[in-house]
């Protein structure tokens, strides 16, 4: 904590820095921030309770002077000219979100490994953040001109630099997430989609301890805290692409999230792109699930996954111990309905509830039309009955009247390779 005072006051313009704001979050040890608030320029505050990081930073951020602001975690360690190179890029255009290249510093020994700058931040539909590799052509480029920005669809968290104003602008961060986790994504999402940009700036480097686990516990244990963040995100931000992260991460979808609806009204006053603008124009490489020609995947209900049975043509379908790896139980639902394993697709041959369901040639007819709804329900687009697998040993797979609170009729689509 003291050497990361001492790295950001010893490796920056003195005129750079105007204050450094420590946000001691109810810490079990006050004396550490009293100790910490005798250096130069450091100014302590201290949560009354334990809030998180969210609350934590936003109330760091209001009691900022300066007129942009430089996020960092206690655990970083400032390298030569960091700064400067960030500025910069914020002085020239302030709705830009710039983060220095991320260098590694070893937990055990204290080490400090340079990271490759040919890296950006993504994520898949878990919605878990990861470093990816840049394209072939963006490295390419890179080469010409190793200090050009990078452009990032999302940034790993801590570590960045934004104008005050534009901050504040922005919505701040969601305050009603807790602890820790998830912040990244929302505010990556907010940045892009509200008209702002993500970069990472190569000629800055701070290096950041990772640690292998939280130095505190989370109240009603890590993943709930981490899901019911990500889900406000995804609620406020995703709209119907939302369903991709629930398919990926099924048990999000019993986590109360709360309220959002300051967040929903931020996003209309800021009159912010949809999902679909971010898809295409920040981050066309995340595979869209049900895309045609995409990875074939599994419908999956608890351990047992819908399964042809080995049947072929006008053969009925049933359930099956997963086995994750395609052939019988490769699935895959289409952008118009379909529900297709390889060339037959999943029909109702008859409309009235009760009927089994049988594999026919996709012929596009509204037999073949199904809709995947919240809750896992598959719905035929006609009538009202849902696939359900109540009498598959007996009959198969069967259409029945939909019903959301029985097991059998909610199924969990899975990618392949995702
Ligand atoms: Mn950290």
């Amino acid at each position: 904590m003291k050497n990361s005072c001492y790295s950001v006051l010893n490796r920056s313009p003195e005129h750079l820095i105007k204050e450094i704001i420590l946000v001691d979050d109810f810490s079990d040890h006050p004396e550490d921030g009293e100790e910490l608030s005798k250096i130069h320029k450091v100014r302590v505050i201290r949560n009354e309770k334990r809030e998180g990081l969210m609350r934590s930073r936003v109330r760091g951020a209001d009691a900022a002077t300066a007129s942009v602001l430089t996020f960092l975690d206690s655990h970083c360690e400032c390298n030569a000219d960091w700064l400067e190179p960030l500025l910069e890029r914020v002085a020239e255009d302030p709705s830009r979100v710039v983060c220095p290249v991320i260098d590694v510093i070893s937990m055990d020994t204290f080490q400090y490994i340079g990271a490759s700058a040919d890296l950006r931040g993504g994520f898949d539909w878990s919605l878990v953040f990861k470093w990816e590799y840049l394209s072939q052509a963006e490295r390419q480029s890179r080469q010409k001109d190793p200090t050009q920005a990078i452009r990032t669809p999302m940034i790993a968290g801590g570590l960045f630099v934004i104008d005050k104003a534009y901050f504040e602008q922005l919505g701040k961060y969601d305050t009603q997430m807790d602890v820790w986790g998830g912040e990244n994504l929302e505010i990556s999402f907010r940045v892009w989609q509200c008209g702002g940009s993500l970069e990472i700036i190569p000629c800055s480097r701070v290096g950041h301890v990772f640690r292998k686990r939280h130095p505190y516990s989370f109240p009603g244990g890590s993943g709930n805290v981490f899901a019911r963040n990500t889900r406000r995100a995804a609620e406020v931000w995703m709209d119907d692409y939302k369903h991709f992260y629930y398919n990926a991460v099924p048990l999000a979808r019993n986590i109360p999230y709360g309220n959002i609806a300051d967040r929903l009204d931020l996003k209309r006053r800021l009159h912010c792109k949809p999902f679909s603008w971010y898809l295409k124009n920040v981050y066309p490489e995340l595979v869209i699930p049900t895309s045609e020609g995409g990875p074939g995947g599994s419908l999956k209900q608890g351990h047992s996954c819908l399964d042809s049975m080995g049947h072929l043509l006008d053969g009925n379908v049933g359930l099956y111990p997963c086995h994750d790896t395609g052939g019988n139980q490769e699935w895959s639902l289409t952008k118009d309905g379909l529900i297709k394993h390889h060339e037959l697709c999943l029909t109702l041959p008859m409309y009235a509830k009760g009927t089994t369901l049988l594999m026919q040639v996709c012929d596009g007819s509204e037999n073949q039309k199904w809709r995947y709804l919240e809750g896992g329900l598959i719905r035929h687009s006609r009538i009202p009955v849902c696939m359900d697998s109540k009498f598959h040993a007996q009959r198969g797979i069967t259409a029945e009247k939909c019903d959301s609170s029985v097991e059998s009729q909610r199924w969990h689509l899975y990618n392949h390779g995702h």
